[in-house]
Order: structure tokens, then C-alpha cells, then sequence
């Protein structure tokens, strides 16, 4: 491999570079020390973290340093691989190319681009190349069959912060570094590192909120490390959040407590939200959500007396059947105790790449623009529910899905239903996939594009700066110098395709349009640069990778950037570059009302669909099933379903666990050490068991991305550790009807005794 010439500091042959880890939202600065620096025989020798970063300030966590086992892995796939006789061969890049063009545009030239599918995996938005490269993609395609992991995760966060504030990508956030009271809900930052509030050192900052002398409570139904580490836990009946805050407003609505703050002139609702939250008094919510009605008043006065309060809620709260009305009524009790958009409460980023804030009204978010086939399921935020995905391969007629694209997603083990996802993946026409394993997903595919490691490409973080407790700006050139294309080269040259160019057409025309598609957005009337010309823009640009330049426009047309040499202290790639070590821009700063794009140019807080969805939330309350239901978890060490492969990281104790409470072991007969059978409506495995009193009774928990070792992969390491996918147990038929999120957490099981584990699970290829 060859050294790429970015900022370093040299001694002999050793030479130390800074980037930012880009494997979770954390955003970590890391040091990274090479050896040999000579083209053929550099080597990465240490990771740890950079404790000069702005953000991360040396946090690290185990899975930082392995991106050193990860660049290095012998399963990682150098060159792209083709499907010949139910094999996968490594073939040459342009072989893999011909081969895209001759599987894939027969099936759009008979039967319509409405026959293919585009999947986006949560990797996509960890790299910008990816990022930038998603609406070429999608246009060159040009299918309304759009899917991505947003729709088995924040699906519901975009809904309600588009009913909301009119923009479903302003999502507000935990001050935590200044906050007096943190009310967290569904969320585990000691194991995630925090999501939907980029924040490196999350463990560290929740201590800095307690050292000064406040409270963080933690509403999740397993007492977890993050639970332990705050002052108090709440054990929540799985789906009972929306309930529960609804009952949270209603105290304080009830109690003369609500008080608006700065955001109430921008406010309009605040009396229909006192009448949609009337049933939910904290009496009513304890069945379905296991909290008893004094304590539901006790928080409501604390978040109200706190000096500042920030009230979150993450994966737990929106992977359920409420999970947007979950979301609304974290921003509705954040609303009516004074702590939107104040520094304390909840704020908005506002990122580098952004322009300035405007004020007025906006165009409004609106679902349901399209529908699916099958289903009826409403388009949300772009999107259509990826649960329903498999019916739209499997339903026989015109639009059925034949052909699916896949970018960094691993839908075989993340979407429910993994049996009957399998089965419909299997029986596509056509299936290609840009990812760098061949892995439960990808052993479908007929033609698999390896992108380059994660130390051989640029980084920025370009989604999560969007949603980081600072405004934080920090660029990574590529370490290593990549044999193969970079990620945009892939996706472009797969659009070449699409849009009928050819696998043989330069790229360079794709790279060209995108560069141009935002330079022209730049210079509209009203934007950063309006006037100015393209050609001059255009010409000031660096020599560097076709997304990087992409980025550079963003960057330097943003509200702090040098606007193309009209604000010269402003941000450009080579202030970014000498500054390896990222650029603090500040704290977030209130934002209200120029973030506002709701027509009314006003905060909805009882937008209508928000407040149609309120009875099916009334009638929950009664219509409550017994027996015991499944929660999802996560571990430091895992990241979701594809980190499995790296031995540092999956070897000592067994992880892929059913956590039960020592009550219902000895109800249902089951012994730590030994081994249950799980069975839902849609599926049935077998798991080791760890008997704990960190669980609700009636509630057991399985770790989810896990479920290796099946034919036709080639991940050697975690086929040794295969652990058992319990996506076979969530059922792709329930969603969140606002968002088309699906449902995974809460399912209905049962749990027997297993005499031992099954043998391991084969069939499919
Ligand atoms: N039961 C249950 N299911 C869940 C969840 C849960 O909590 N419980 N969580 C959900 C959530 S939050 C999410 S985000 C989804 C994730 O769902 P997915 O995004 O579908 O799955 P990942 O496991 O993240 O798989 C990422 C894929 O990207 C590839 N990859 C890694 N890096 C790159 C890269 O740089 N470029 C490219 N092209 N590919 C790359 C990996 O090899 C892997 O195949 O799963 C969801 N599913
Ligand atoms: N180490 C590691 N870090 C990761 C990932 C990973 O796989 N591993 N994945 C990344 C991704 S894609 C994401 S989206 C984030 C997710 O980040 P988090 O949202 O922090 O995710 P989890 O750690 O799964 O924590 C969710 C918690 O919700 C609880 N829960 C389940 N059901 C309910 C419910 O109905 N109500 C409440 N209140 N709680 C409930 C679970 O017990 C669990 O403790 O993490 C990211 N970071
Ligand atoms: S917490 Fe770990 S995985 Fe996440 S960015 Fe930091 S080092 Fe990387
Ligand atoms: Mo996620």
C-alpha cells in the first residue's frame, strides 16, 4: 500500500496522522501511528485517541483502534466479486461493470425502473463519499423504491421534527455539556456512544452534568451501565414512552406548571396539546407503562424546576408501534417546561456546511406523496418503509421489485423477518451490492463493488456534525492511498449504467454533474453566494477526490465559510487541513425562528397528523397483552451487525445473550449458562441464556446484528462466533404508522427450555 502525503509529523520511518474515527456518531478523534514509509511496506502500528482533538479531547473506545483490523482483514474484499454458478468469483473492475450492465438494465428495460429497489445501510452516512454520491445514484436509477436503515432506526425523529418545525432533518438535541437535568429515555450511550447527539465522551459528560450538581434519569427497561451511572432509573414497560410523557405534559398542564420560555412566541398548539394529553393522567399510563403515578409527578416538577432540563429519547423510544408520537412528546414536555432552544434544554446544530438561518415561512413537510404497491405504506421523508420491502419483492405484478441496489447495508440481518427477507433477497432477478464483505446480505448479490477501508479514504462528518452538541468541523485526508476506485468512482460509474451510458462511460460525467448540481444550488437567490458565477467558483476549487470537492463547496459556502474568498477568515480545506486536530466553532446557539420551514413559519406543536395519531395512543392504554416481550441491545464492542469479524472485538465471554429476570428463569424453567427457545409470531431460535436482575420481569432481551456462519459468507472470524440473529423474531407487518418505522422492540415471545444450541442455521444460497 502507498502512503498518502497528508499532515504528518515524521521520525525515522514512523510517522503519526491524526483522523476521525468514522465507525460510530461519536466523531473521535484518533492518533494514528504508521510504520515504514515506504510505498509497499506502511503499516499501521498504534491507534489511540488524539488527545488534542477539539471534540473528543483523547476518548476513545475499543472499536477506534481496530480500524487497523479492519484495513487489514483477509475477509475484506480487494476486488469486486461476480456470482458464476452460485459462487463468487474476484473478477477485474471493468469485468465487474460489463457484468452490472448486462444483469441489471435488461430487467429496467422490460419491466420499468419502477422494478428496482435502492437500499441505503447506515455506513452510507458515515462517509460523505457515499452522502453526496446518494442523489446521483438515485436520479441515474430514477425508481420511486427507496429504502435505508432510517425506517429500522430515526425514522420517527425525521416525522415528527418535520410535522414540528417544517425540516424533518432538525432534530433538536441534548445540551448535555450545559444542561442541569438529563431525562433519557430508550437510549444507552455507555455501549452506543450516543446517537442523535454526537458527543465523544458521552460517559464522561453525563459525570461533568452530576460533578456540577445535576440529575440524570434514565427510563429504559433494563437497568444498563447508563442506567447505573445516573442518579435514577426508571424501568419502563417496553413501547410505554409516548404514554409517558404524555402523562409528563399532562401534569404540568394539570399543576399550573407550563411555562414556554423563549420559544413561546414561536409557538402555536399549546392549548390542543392540553387537550390531546386530558386522558393521559399518570393513573391511566401506570398499566401500560409500569411507572407509578407518583413518581410520573415527581419527574414532571423536576424537569420543570430544574434550571435547565434536556429531555432524550433515542432508538428505544422510536423502534416501536408510537415511536413518532414518542419523539413528538420528547420535544412537547421539552416545549412546556421552557427548554427548547435554550442552552441547557434542547438545541439545534447548526453545521459548517449549512447556510444562514432565514427567517419566514417554509414549504412545509408533508408524507404520503407516494404509496407502496402492496401495502399502501406512505412515503416518508423520500422514503418507503424497508420492513416492507420483502412483499414488494415477493408480490407478483407490475412494479414488483426484480432488481436491488445495496450501499453499505446489511438488510439480511437489520430489517425484520430475516427468514422471510432471505427468501425474498434469494429470488430477486438482480441484486448489487457496494460493500466490502461478502456477508449475509451480499452472498445474494450477483455482482459485489468493495469500496476502499476506512483508512484509505477522506472523512468528514458530514451527517453527524448536523447533530453534534457542538459545532465541530474536522476533515481527514485518506491515510493509505486505495488500489481500487474510491467510493464516488463506484457509485458514479454504477450511475453512468443506470442512466444508459454504459459501463464503459467515464465516471467523470457523474462527478462533473454533482459537482455542478451544488455549485448552481450556491449561487441561487438567496443563498450564501447568490450571483456569483460557477465557472469562477469552480476554478478556485483544490485538486482532490471528486467528493471532496463536492464537500469544499459545501464547506466554503456555508455560514462559516469564505464564501469563495468573500469572507477570508472563513473556513476553507487548507484551514481545515492545518488544523488536524478539527476546529471548534462554538456551542449550539438558539436557532428560533430561522430554522422554522413550517408554512406557518411557527413551531406546530399539535401538527394535525401528530394529533390524529393521539387516539390510537388513548386506546393502547387498555388493550394490553400479557406474557413477556423481546427488547433489542447493543455492546461497546458490536457494531451493529458487521464488526463481528474483528477478533480483538468479539473474543472472551459469550455476548449474544437472552437476558432474563431470575423471576421468570424459574417460571419458565430456564437456568444462566443454559440455553431458551424463542419463539414469536414470525420466527423461532435458540440462545444461550444469562439469568440477570438488570431486566424487567416480563421483558428479555437479545442483542441484535448477530447471526453469522451461514453459507456463502465469508467472514471467518465471526462464523466461529456466530451468536443468533433476532431479527428472525421481529415481524415486518407492524409499523409506526406516521413514520413506516418498523417495530423492534416489544415483541410478543415465548421462552422454553432448550436442551442445547441448534445445530447451526443453514439452507438459502
Ligand atoms: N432488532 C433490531 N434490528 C435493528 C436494530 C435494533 O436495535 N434491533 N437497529 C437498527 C439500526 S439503528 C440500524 S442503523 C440498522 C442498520 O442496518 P444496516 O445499515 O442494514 O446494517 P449494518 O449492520 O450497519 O451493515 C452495514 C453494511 O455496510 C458495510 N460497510 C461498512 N463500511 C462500509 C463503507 O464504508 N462503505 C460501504 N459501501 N459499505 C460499508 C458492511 O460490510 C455491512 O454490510 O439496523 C437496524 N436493525
Ligand atoms: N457499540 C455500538 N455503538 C453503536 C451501535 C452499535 O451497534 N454498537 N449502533 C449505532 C447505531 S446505528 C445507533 S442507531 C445507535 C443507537 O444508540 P442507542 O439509542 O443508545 O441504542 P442502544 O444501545 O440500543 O440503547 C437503546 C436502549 O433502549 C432500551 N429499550 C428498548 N425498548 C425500549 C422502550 O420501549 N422504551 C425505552 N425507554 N427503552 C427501551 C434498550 O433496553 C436499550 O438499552 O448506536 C450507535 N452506536
Ligand atoms: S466511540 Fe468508538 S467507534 Fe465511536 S467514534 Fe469513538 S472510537 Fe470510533
Ligand atoms: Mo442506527
Amino acid at each position: 500500500m502507498t502512503l498518502t502525503d497528508s499532515r504528518q509529523t515524521r521520525s525515522a520511518e514512523r510517522s503519526v496522522h491524526f483522523r476521525t474515527c468514522p465507525l460510530c456518531e461519536a466523531t473521535c478523534g484518533l492518533e494514528v501511528t504508521v510504520e515504514g514509509g515506504s510505498p509497499s511496506n506502511s503499516s499501521v502500528v498504534r491507534i489511540r485517541g488524539d488527545r488534542e482533538d477539539v471534540f473528543s479531547k483523547g476518548f476513545i473506545c475499543p472499536k477506534g483502534s481496530t480500524l487497523k483490523q479492519l484495513h487489514e482483514d483477509p475477509d475484506r474484499l480487494r476486488s469486486p466479486m461476480v456470482e458464476r454458478d452460485g459462487r463468487h468469483v474476484p473478477v477485474r473492475w471493468d469485468e465487474a461493470f460489463a457484468e452490472v450492465e448486462q444483469r441489471l438494465m435488461p430487467i429496467l428495460e422490460d419491466h420499468g425502473r419502477e422494478a428496482a429497489a435502492i437500499y441505503h445501510g447506515n455506513p452510507s452516512v458515515h462517509n460523505h463519499a457515499s452522502t453526496i454520491y446518494a442523489r446521483a445514484l438515485i436520479s441515474a436509477v430514477a425508481t420511486p423504491n427507496l429504502y435505508s436503515a432510517g425506517t429500522v432506526d430515526q425514522m420517527p425523529r425525521h416525522a415528527s421534527s418535520g410535522f414540528l418545525y417544517g425540516d424533518p432533518l432538525a432534530f433538536p438535541l441534548p445540551d448535555i455539556d450545559r444542561t442541569d437535568y438529563l431525562l433519557m429515555l430508550g437510549a444507552n450511550p455507555y455501549e452506543s456512544n450516543g446517537s442523535l447527539a454526537t458527543a465523544p465522551d458521552f460517559p464522561g459528560r453525563m459525570q461533568a452534568i452530576q460533578d456540577r450538581g445535576g440529575k440524570i434519569v434514565v427510563v429504559d427497561p433494563r437497568r444498563t451501565k447508563t442506567a447505573k451511572a445516573a442518579d435514577e432509573h426508571l424501568a419502563i414497560r417496553p413501547g410505554g414512552d409516548a404514554a409517558w410523557l404524555a402523562a409528563i405534559a399532562n401534569v404540568l398542564f394539570a399543576e399550573g406548571l407550563v411555562d414556554t420560555g423563549d420559544a413561546g412566541p414561536h409557538l402555536d398548539g399549546v392549548d390542543h396539546v392540553q387537550a390531546l394529553v386530558a386522558p393521559f393522567r399518570p393513573e391511566a399510563v401506570e398499566p401500560a407503562t409500569w411507572i407509578a403515578p407518583d413518581v410520573t409527578r415527581r419527574i414532571a416538577r423536576e424537569v420543570v424546576a430544574a434550571p435547565t432540563a434536556a429531555v432524550y429519547g433515542r432508538i428505544g423510544t422510536n423502534t416501536v408501534p408510537f415511536g413518532t408520537l414518542a419523539s413528538w412528546l420528547t420535544d412537547v414536555v421539552t416545549t412546556l417546561t421552557g427548554n427548547l432552544d435554550r442552552p441547557g434544554g434542547m438545541m439545534w446544530a447548526h453545521p459548517a456546511h449549512l447556510g444562514p438561518r432565514k427567517d419566514g415561512p417554509g414549504r412545509g413537510f408533508t408524507t404520503g406523496r407516494r404509496s407502496t404497491r402492496v401495502s399502501g405504506h406512505p412515503e416518508v421523508h423520500g422514503q418507503f418503509p424497508v420492513a416492507a420491502l420483502p412483499e414488494e419483492i415477493e408480490t407478483p405484478g407490475q412494479g414488483k421489485i426484480r432488481a436491488l441496489i445495496t450501499v453499505a447495508g446489511n438488510p439480511a440481518r437489520s430489517i425484520p423477518d430475516s427468514d422471510r427477507t432471505e427468501a425474498a433477497l434469494a429470488s430477486l432477478d438482480v441484486m448489487i451490492s457496494v460493500d466490502p464483505y461478502l456477508n449475509e446480505t451480499t452472498r445474494f448479490a450477483d455482482v459485489i463493488l468493495p469500496p476502499p477501508s476506512q483508512l484509505e479514504r477522506s472523512h468528514y462528518d458530514l451527517a453527524f456534525y448536523g447533530q453534534a452538541v457542538r459545532n465541530i468541523a474536522n476533515y481527514s485526508p485518506a491515510l493509505f492511498e486505495a488500489d481500487g476506485p474510491r467510493e464516488e468512482d463506484i457509485i458514479a460509474r454504477l450511475a453512468c449504467i443506470a442512466s444508459g451510458l454504459g459501463a464503459d462511460a467515464d465516471p467523470q460525467i457523474i462527478h462533473d454533474m454533482t459537482l455542478d448540481t451544488v455549485l448552481r444550488g450556491c449561487v441561487k437567490p438567496g443563498r450564501a453566494l447568490e450571483g456569483r458565477d460557477v465557472a469562477e467558483l469552480r476554478a478556485q476549487l483544490g485538486d482532490r477526490s471528486p467528493a471532496d470537492r463536492v464537500l469544499e463547496v459545501m464547506l466554503r459556502s456555508g455560514w462559516a465559510g469564505d464564501h469563495f474568498g468573500a469572507r477570508p477568515d472563513g473556513l476553507t480545506m487548507e484551514k481545515l487541513e492545518s488544523n488536524p486536530h478539527g476546529i471548534d466553532l462554538g456551542p449550539m446557539a438558539p436557532q428560533l425562528p430561522g430554522l422554522l420551514r413550517t408554512t406557518s413559519g411557527r413551531v406546530e406543536l399539535a401538527a394535525a397528523p401528530l394529533a390524529a395519531d393521539v387516539a390510537r395512543l388513548e386506546r393502547s392504554l387498555t388493550e394490553l397483552a400479557d406474557g413477556p416481550v423481546l427488547v433489542s441491545r447493543r455492546h461497546l464492542r458490536s457494531n451493529n451487525s458487521w464488526m463481528h469479524n474483528v477478533n480483538v472485538l468479539v473474543k472472551g465471554r459469550e455476548r449474544c445473550t437472552l437476558q432474563v429476570h431470575p423471576d421468570d428463569a424459574t417460571d419458565w424453567g430456564v437456568h444462566d449458562g443454559g440455553h431458551a427457545r424463542i419463539t414469536s409470531a414470525a420466527g423461532s431460535v435458540v440462545a444461550p441464556v444469562e439469568v440477570t436482575d438488570d431486566i424487567a420481569p416480563s421483558v428479555v432481551s437479545l442483542p441484535y446484528g448477530w447471526g453469522h456462519g451461514v453459507p456463502g459468507t465469508q467472514l471467518s472470524v465471526a462464523a466461529g462466533r456466530p451468536g443468533v440473529n433476532s431479527n428472525i423474531l421481529t415481524d415486518g407487518s407492524i409499523l409506526d404508522p406516521l413514520s413506516g418505522n418498523a417495530v423492534l422492540n416489544g415483541i410478543p415471545v415465548t421462552v422454553v427450555p432448550a436442551e442445547t444450541a441448534p445445530p447451526e442455521p443453514m439452507e438459502t444460497t
